[in-house]
C-alpha cells in the first residue's frame, strides 16, 4: 500500500491511527461478547475503518454524517462515549432510543450523526435535505451519507443523487464498495465496471478512493469537502474495501471464496498502516501498547458501567406518550371578515400565509413552482416566495419525502405536494418508516406536511382517483387531516404546518372547485382531534368524512322525516371518538360513511370501537357504508356504481327504519 503524507502533521498522523484503532478493538471485544451469548447480534465493519474514520476526520463537527450499519468509526471519531453506545446495543437507558432500537439504528443531534433506517436507501434522501437547509441558509457546509454497495440498487439511490445533482446540493456519496451485500457478489448486483460510473448519468463528479488506505481516505475527502462548501455541488465517491467477516456474525462467510480473503487481509487498513508509521519512525510498539492499554481500559470501564445500568423499563402510557412529539396547540382565532371562496383557494391561502409566517417553511413538489402545480394552489407563490422556497422537484416521492425529512433533522419546517395522493406509493416507505417512527426511535421529529389531493368522482379512473387514508392511519407516528369545507381546510393546515409532526393532508379534488364557503381572510388555526356536529338530530348518528360529508348532507336534505346528527371528523389521526361516543348514545343508530373501500377502512375502526364501548346503547346493528372492493374504475356510470353515494342512502333508509 501506498501511503503519502502530504503535508500532514505528525498529530494529524497518530490521530487517524488510533482513530482506526478504537473502532478495531471495541468491535473484537463484541465478537468475544457475541460468543459468551452476552449480545445479540453484530454487524461488524472489521477492515473498513479507515472509511468511517477518514470521512469523520474530514468533515467539521457541526456538519451532518449519515452513517450505515458498518460504521462504528463515524461514532467513535466524534466522542460519542463509550458506555452509550455499549448502553445502546444492550437495549439500556443511556443508549439513544430507551430500548426502542437497535444497534445503529439511531441518530444524536448533539453528535450531529443520523443514523439508518433498516430499509437502507432512504438515508440518501435524508442526506439531501440536511444540506438543503444548509444550503437555503447560505452556511458553507458539507454533509457526507454512506451506502453499501448493495443498496445503491435501490430506487432511493438514483433519486437522492439525481435530486442533489439537479439542486446542486453539497453532499458527499459515498459509497463503500465491500464486495458483498449480504451473500450477493458484486457481480449480480450491478453490471457497470465501477459504480462510480453511474455519476456521470447524474451529471456528478465523482472519484474511486481506496477505501483501505487511510491517508488517501482523509486526504481526498477533505480537499473535496473544502471544495464543495465553498462552491455547493455533490460527489460520488466510491471507497474500494472488502467485508472481512460475515454480513452479520452469524450468517458467516464460506460463500467467499478463500482467495479473495486472503487478498484483502494483506490489506488491512490498520496494519498496512501501522507499518508505515513504524518505517517512518513515527510510532513503535511502546506507543503503540500504550495506546491499545488506554482503549482497551476505556472500553472495559464502558462496558461495565453498561452492565451495571439496570435493564430499561416502561409502561404502556409512556411508550403510546412518545410516539409524537408534544404539540402545544395554540389557537389563532378567525377573524370577521369573511371572503367566499372555493375549498382551493383556502387551501392555498391557507399555504400562502403559513409562508408567511414561518420564512424556513419550505414547499416542495412536482411543477409547483411558476406552473402553480396540477391544481394551481401555488399558482403565484414563485413571485412571493422565490423559487428557493417553492421547489420544483423532479419525479421521485421517495426522495423527496426524505429530503422533508432531512430539512426537519436541520430544523426547517416542509409542505410536500403530492401530485395525487395515488402517487404517495412511490414515497411510501420513508413515510411509514421513516417520519412516522423517528421521533419515537430517537426524539427527532419529523415537521413535514405531506398535502394529498384525492378521491374519485372526477372521471380519472384507478391511478389519480384513491382515497387512501387506511394506508397511513394504521400507521403510528402519523396524523392525517381530512376535512370537508374550505374553512376547515384553511384552519387544519395551518396547524398541521405548526405542528412538529408529520401530517398526511388529504384534501378531495372533487371538492376543490365545488365548495364554497364564507371564509375568514386572516390566519387562523383549528384543532386536531375535533369533530364537527353538523346537523343536530335524535333518529341516528351519521359519521363521516371528506367528500362522504356533501353526500350525506345532499341525502339528508332528500329525506326530511329523518332527524340525523352528522358528524363531520374532520381528522382521522386523532380521531374524535367521544364526539362519537356522545351522539351514539343519544341516537341509539350509527352508520358510517367513507369513500375508500370498506375493508380495512377507519369505519371499520369506528364500529368496533362503538361496539366495545357503546354497546348497551345501541338500537340497532351499526352499518358501515363504502366503495366497491375494485379499483376505481374510469367510465362515469362504473364510477358512479363504485361509490357509496346510493348504497348509503339505502342503508341510511334501512336503518331508520329498524
Ligand atoms: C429494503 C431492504 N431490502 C433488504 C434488506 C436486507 N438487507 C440488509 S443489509 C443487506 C445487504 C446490504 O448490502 P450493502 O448495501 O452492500 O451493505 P453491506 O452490508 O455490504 O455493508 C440486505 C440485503 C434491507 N435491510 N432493506
Amino acid at each position: 500500500m501506498r501511503y503519502h503524507i502530504g503535508g500532514l502533521p505528525q498529530e494529524k498522523l497518530l490521530d487517524l491511527y488510533k482513530g482506526m484503532l478504537k473502532p478495531r478493538m471495541i468491535e473484537e471485544k463484541m465478537l468475544v461478547l457475541l460468543r459468551q451469548g452476552k449480545i445479540s447480534k453484530w454487524f461488524s465493519g472489521i477492515g473498513q475503518e479507515a472509511i468511517s474514520v477518514g470521512v469523520t476526520q474530514a468533515l467539521n463537527a457541526e456538519e451532518y454524517i449519515l452513517p450505515m450499519h458498518r460504521n462504528l468509526g463515524v461514532f467513535t471519531s466524534r466522542g460519542v462515549p463509550l458506555h452509550r453506545l455499549f448502553g445502546q446495543w444492550q437495549g439500556k437507558k443511556s443508549g439513544f432510543t430507551n430500548g426502542r432500537d437497535r444497534s445503529f439504528h439511531f441518530g444524536t443531534q448533539e453528535y450531529r450523526i443520523v443514523g439508518m433506517i433498516s430499509h437502507l436507501g432512504p438515508q440518501l434522501g435524508v442526506a439531501d435535505g440536511i444540506a438543503l437547509a444548509d444550503m437555503l441558509r447560505r452556511k458553507k457546509r458539507a454533509t457526507a451519507v454512506f451506502t453499501g454497495e448493495g443498496a445503491t440498487s435501490e430506487g432511493d439511490f438514483h433519486e437522492a443523487l439525481n435530486v442533489a445533482s439537479v439542486w446542486n446540493l453539497p453532499v458527499l456519496f459515498c459509497i463503500e464498495n465491500n464486495g458483498y451485500g449480504l451473500s450477493t457478489p458484486t457481480n449480480e448486483q450491478y453490471n457497470c465496471k465501477d459504480l462510480v460510473d453511474r455519476a456521470k448519468g447524474y451529471g456528478m463528479e465523482s472519484r474511486i478512493i481506496d477505501g483501505n488506505n487511510i491517508l488517501e481516505v482523509y486526504s481526498k475527502v477533505n480537499e473535496l469537502c473544502n471544495a464543495i462548501r465553498k462552491r455547493p455541488r455533490p460527489i460520488l465517491l466510491e471507497f474500494k474495501t472488502f467485508r472481512m467477516r460475515g454480513h452479520e456474525e452469524a450468517s458467516g462467510t464460506k460463500y467467499v471464496p478463500e482467495k479473495l480473503m486472503k487478498k484483502w487481509a494483506k490489506k488491512d487498513p490498520i496494519a498496512n498502516y501501522e507499518d508505515f508509521l513504524k518505517e517512518k519512525g513515527i510510532l513503535d510498539d511502546a506507543k503503540i501498547e500504550a495506546y491499545r492499554a488506554e482503549i482497551a481500559e476505556e472500553i472495559n470501564t464502558n462496558l461495565q458501567k453498561a452492565y451495571d445500568e439496570p435493564s430499561i423499563e416502561s409502561t404502556p402510557t409512556k411508550e403510546l406518550n412518545n410516539v409524537y412529539q408534544n404539540f402545544d396547540y395554540k389557537h389563532y382565532k378567525k377573524n370577521d371578515n369573511t371572503e367566499n371562496i372555493r375549498f382551493v383557494d383556502a387551501v392555498s391561502q391557507g399555504l400562502e400565509q403559513s409562508m408567511e409566517k414561518y420564512n424556513e417553511l419550505i414547499i416542495m413538489g412536482q411543477d409547483i413552482a411558476d406552473y402553480g402545480g396540477v391544481f394551481k394552489i401555488t399558482e403565484g407563490f414563485t413571485k412571493t416566495f422565490g423559487k428557493r422556497r417553492v421547489r420544483n422537484t423532479p419525479i421521485c416521492e421517495s426522495a423527496i419525502v426524505s429530503a422533508a425529512m432531512g430539512l426537519s433533522i436541520n430544523g426547517m419546517k416542509s409542505v410536500v405536494e403530492m401530485q395525487f395522493a395515488d402517487f404517495v406509493s412511490s414515497g411510501f416507505n420513508p413515510i411509514v418508516n421513516y417520519l412516522a417512527k423517528v421521533y419515537y426511535r430517537w426524539g427527532q421529529n419529523a415537521d413535514v406536511v405531506i398535502r394529498m389531493p384525492c378521491g374519485a368522482g372526477v372521471g380519472a379512473g384507478p391511478f389519480h382517483s384513491q382515497t387512501n387514508e387506511a394506508w397511513f392511519t394504521k400507521t403510528p407516528g402519523l396524523k392525517v387531516a381530512y376535512p370537508a369545507f374550505p374553512s376547515d381546510a384553511k384552519g387544519l393546515l395551518a396547524t398541521a404546518i405548526n405542528d412538529p409532526n408529520p401530517v398526511l393532508f388529504f384534501e378531495h379534488k372533487g371538492l376543490y372547485r365545488s365548495i364554497y364557503e364564507d371564509v375568514p381572510t386572516d390566519y387562523y388555526t383549528l384543532p386536531f382531534g375535533k369533530a364537527n356536529v353538523l346537523r343536530n338530530g335524535k333518529d341516528l348518528s351519521v359519521v363521516t368524512y371528506g367528500a362522504g360529508v356533501h353526500w350525506a348532507l345532499e341525502i339528508l336534505e332528500k329525506h326530511p322525516e329523518i332527524n340525523a346528527d352528522v358528524i363531520d371528523l374532520r381528522t382521522l389521526q386523532p380521531l374524535d371518538v367521544d364526539a362519537v361516543y356522545e351522539s351514539v348514545k343519544k341516537t341509539s343508530k350509527l352508520i358510517i360513511l367513507q369513500e375508500d373501500t370498506l375493508f380495512g377502512g377507519i369505519a371499520s375502526d369506528i364500529a368496533a370501537m362503538v361496539m366495545e364501548n357503546c354497546f348497551e346503547f345501541l338500537d340497532a346493528p351499526i352499518r358501515r357504508v363504502g366503495s366497491l372492493e375494485t379499483p376505481v374504475p374510469f367510465a362515469k356510470a362504473l364510477e358512479q356504481e363504485y361509490l357509496p353515494k346510493q348504497r348509503f342512502e339505502a342503508a341510511l333508509l334501512e336503518l331508520y327504519a329498524y
